[in-house]
């Protein structure tokens, strides 16, 4: 599938074409940070299905890999994660999990209740737009702070070829003010500051909406676990490395029982809690102490707390 979103085309779905020859029926290419590789994985773990694993490092886990010539080939739009089957490319995670689900449809079941669980925990298109319809697109623009983070530990000298090789500039342009200028981006009134507590008043609707869905059920279709919980999975596993899990769960408290429960599955712990990355780990350690200590940023944080209440 093809479409063209100005003058960016976001290719997705299975492509008929192969990028390498390979005898592995299944490769994906990941990222241990990424939320959409840690949807993926989680699905592939879920589907107890064997790949062959190919860890490619983006500029935020301290190497732009993905910018090599070598996974350009593999994805011209040089994100992750790309899954292979039979050495054909299927791009755009959400398409990935689904194809993974028809490929395994005895196990993971989706009907169109679930499919809208599924896209209101998706980023789709520009994360500015559609807040109101989208927790992806909210938490990502929650995020910078942790990139600030684990972005203060890469040398300003890996920014040169960063700029100059990925296609996609507007997104190389974002990472080099977070680079250059750090929290300061969050003072007070700044575009940033106030498009996080944007997002944050939005997230806390989306929050409301899945601990009502969720009240007096396993999984958010009832009793089977499925696609849908592992878009939210993912999403809440990313607001507690944004330090924002614990404050949302204080207030709502099925999706703290959910939470719980999810962690103990097999295949969040295969997805995300077995996948440590030290790059990752010192940059939400990082991004802590900075909410702690820095003025513009605890400032921020305290205004977004707020917003999360019933
Ligand atoms: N819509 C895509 C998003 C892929 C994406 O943006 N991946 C990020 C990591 S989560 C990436 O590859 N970033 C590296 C870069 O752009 O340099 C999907 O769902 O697969």
């Amino acid at each position: 599938m093809k479409t063209n979103n100005k003058n960016l085309e976001i290719v997705s779905g299975k492509q008929p074409f192969k990028v390498i020859e390979t005898n592995d029926e299944w490769v994906l290419y990941h990222n241990e940070f990424s939320l959409c590789s840690r949807k993926v994985r989680i699905c592939m773990s879920e589907a107890d299905i064997h790949y062959k694993s190919k860890h490619i490092n983006i500029i935020e886990t301290g190497n732009a890999e993905n910018l090599s010539r070598y996974f350009k080939k593999i994805n011209p739009k040089v994100t992750v994660p790309v899954l292979l089957h039979n050495g054909y490319p299927i791009y755009e995670s959400h398409e990935q999990i689904k194809y993974l689900n028809e490929y395994k449809n005895d196990k993971l079941i989706i009907n169109d209740d679930e499919n809208n669980w599924i896209k209101k925990a998706s980023l789709v298109g520009e994360p500015i737009n559609n807040l109101d319809q989208y927790a992806g697109n909210c938490v990502s623009l929650l995020t910078p702070p942790l990139f600030i983070s684990m972005l203060r530990n890469i040398s300003i000298i890996k920014f040169f070829p960063y700029m100059i090789k990925h296609p996609i500039k507007f997104r190389a342009v974002n990472f080099l003010f977070f680079k250059l200028l750090g929290y300061f981006l969050y003072r007070k009134s700044t575009p940033l500051y106030r498009i996080s507590l944007r997002a944050s008043r939005n997230l806390n609707q989306h929050m409301k909406d899945l601990d009502t869905q969720i009240n007096n059920k396993e999984w958010i279709m009832g009793k089977d676990f499925g696609l849908a919980d592992i878009s939210w999975a993912v999403i809440l596993h990313r607001l507690e490395e944004l330090q924002l899990l614990d404050h949302i769960l204080h207030t709502y408290s099925n999706i703290e029982i959910y939470y719980e429960r999810l962690k103990k599955r097999k295949c969040f712990i295969d997805g995300i809690t077995n996948v440590q990355n030290k790059k990752v780990n010192t940059g939400v350690m990082g991004l802590q102490k900075s909410i702690r200590k820095v003025k513009n940023l605890s400032f921020m944080y305290h205004e977004i707390k707020q917003n999360f209440t019933r």
